[in-house]
């Protein structure tokens, strides 16, 4: 499973000039894989520091909808893991600025949102819809 995480610095790099609104962005391929063993490979191609954090994502909710509480970020209750930490497993202090960070995990058929919580990174755009069947 390969996830990119993405700020205004890679849209400058692709563009030539920064845009008005900062973009930030968390893609990730395959959009679905069978249940077991998967490891996440979370590369950050932008210019701050990102995560990724696995959460579970109940049947009929869309990613993004979470609510954000004062600080900007939603409720990690229920995540099955998290890859926060540069050139290393597991968490941290966040995946730096063209570092990588790595997570495996066991999941179960379902569905789940990946989510970068730093703050205001959510509502921002940092949420992907993953399944596993
Ligand atoms: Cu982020």
């Amino acid at each position: 499973m390969f996830v990119m995480l993405g700020d205004t610095g890679m849209a400058r790099m692709m563009s030539g000039a920064a845009p008005a609104v900062t973009p930030l962005t968390l893609q990730a391929v395959p959009a679905r894989l069978p249940a077991g063993v998967i490891s996440f490979v979370v590369r950050n191609m932008g210019l701050h520091t990102h995560e990724m954090v696995v959460l579970p994502l109940p049947d009929g909710r869309a990613a993004g909808r979470r609510e954000t509480t004062g600080d900007g970020r939603v409720d990690e209750a229920g995540s099955l893991g998290e890859a926060s930490a540069s050139c290393a497993a597991g968490s941290g202090e966040g995946i730096a600025a063209g570092a990588a960070g790595w997570v495996t995990l066991d999941l179960r058929p379902g569905r789940y949102e990946l989510v970068c919580n730093l703050r205001d990174h959510y509502v921002d755009g940092m949420h992907h819809l993953f399944t596993v069947s």
